[in-house]
């Protein structure tokens, strides 16, 4: 058990008046136990309430041990956990992790008329936020590696290579540097698939003038790193210089925005504001970025609606992007950590056009 992380988040709970909560999510579990989980269709469940009161539910299969000043409620598969998790509950208002599947929800729901549930998981969420040290260091080793990983994808353009063929080198990448799990899903787009943020990587052929984009992402030690590099194959026209140095400048703007005590939207607002300029403001057609750590996509939000104020120790993607359809699309995202003075770029893999 991670006390130091329990005690946050119980004074998270405290200042925004919930006096208990379930935590479900593999990853913040991991983050207050240090126990990894993935309980697929099982319940696993982290109860905790401002009185102290700690359980940890669990399947006999997930091997769980006792933790310290925590109770243990092992279930087999022909319990039902959730009977198990409705005679901890106290009446009244009850924080649920955004992400606990509706059946075992409404199973509670229905043994415990008592129990008002709300979305909880803004307490570990907002914990989750402001990495600790050691985090920062698995943050910055993740980071690294993947700008050796693009580096290696960008060497392995070559003339008659297919999305889905660069897609499986920046895979094999991963697996040989220790990456925690294989990974799919890469994104590897070209010309025209480019236009499509999340474009899977198909059998097409690059072909002379293309952007290639590479957004590429896995966890190294529990936690991820995620960036994107456009590339443009042989030749590079002049629409395609006009939006890349656009959205270089888009990167490097908000970048420069990033400080503590700024609104999240504030950076948002100044990388848009660069491509609104430009005249390609409706072609940036989502948020500036998203938190990253335990998981690829975590708080905070970085978008144009985002409140959160930006502090020390948070981790966010600056990614803005311009997709032209039909044409190609250009995208540049780093992952980046808050710092007193501003920020550290975590990923150090060359911005300049690239013509390959
Ligand atoms: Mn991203």
């Amino acid at each position: 058990m991670n006390e130091s992380r329990i005690e946050r988040v119980l004074e998270n709970m405290q200042k925004s008046g919930l006096e208990q909560i379930v935590v479900t999510s593999t990853s913040s579990v991991y983050y207050l136990t240090g126990i990894w989980v993935e309980p697929l269709e099982r319940m696993l469940a982290l109860y905790l309430n401002t009185q102290g009161e700690r359980i940890l539910f669990g399947n006999y299969l997930f091997g769980l041990s006792p933790q310290p000043g925590t109770r243990l409620v092992q279930h087999s598969d022909s319990d039902n956990p959730v009977r198990d998790l409705a005679q901890a509950v106290r009446p009244g208002k009850l924080g649920i992790d955004k992400m606990w599947p509706s059946k075992f929800l409404i199973g509670l729901t229905q043994l415990r008329a008592d129990v008002i549930p709300v979305i909880g998981s803004a307490p570990v969420d907002d914990a989750r936020m402001l990495k600790d040290a050691q985090e920062i260091a698995a943050m910055r080793y993740s980071s690294q590696l993947n700008d050796l990983a693009v580096e290696a994808a960008i060497a392995s353009i070559h003339e008659g290579a297919a999305e889905n063929e660069l897609a499986a080198k920046v895979e094999e990448f991963y697996r040989v540097h220790g990456a925690d799990h294989s990974s799919e899903g890469q994104l590897v787009c070209f010309g025209a698939n480019g236009a499509d943020p999340h474009h899977s990587p198909n059998a097409t052929i690059l072909r002379q003038g293309d952007s290639v984009t590479f957004d590429i992402f896995i966890p190294f030690n529990r936690y991820w790193c995620d960036m994107t590099r456009t590339v443009f194959f042989k030749t590079v026209s002049d629409e395609q210089r006009r939006v890349y140095e656009t959205v270089k400048e888009a990167n490097l703007s908000a970048i420069a925005a990033v400080r503590p005590g700024l609104p999240l939207r504030d950076f948002d607002k100044a990388a848009r504001k660069v491509i609104e300029d430009a005249g390609y403001g409706s072609y940036f057609t989502h948020r500036l970025g998203h938190g990253a750590g335990l998981d690829c996509h975590e708080m905070p939000d970085v978008s144009s609606a985002s409140d959160v104020i930006a502090a020390p120790g948070m981790v966010f993607s600056i990614e803005p992007g311009v997709y032209l359809p039909g044409k190609f699309g250009v995208r540049i995202e780093d992952l980046v950590l808050v710092t007193e003075d501003g920020c550290e770029v975590l990923n150090k893999a060359s911005k300049d056009l690239r013509i390959v």
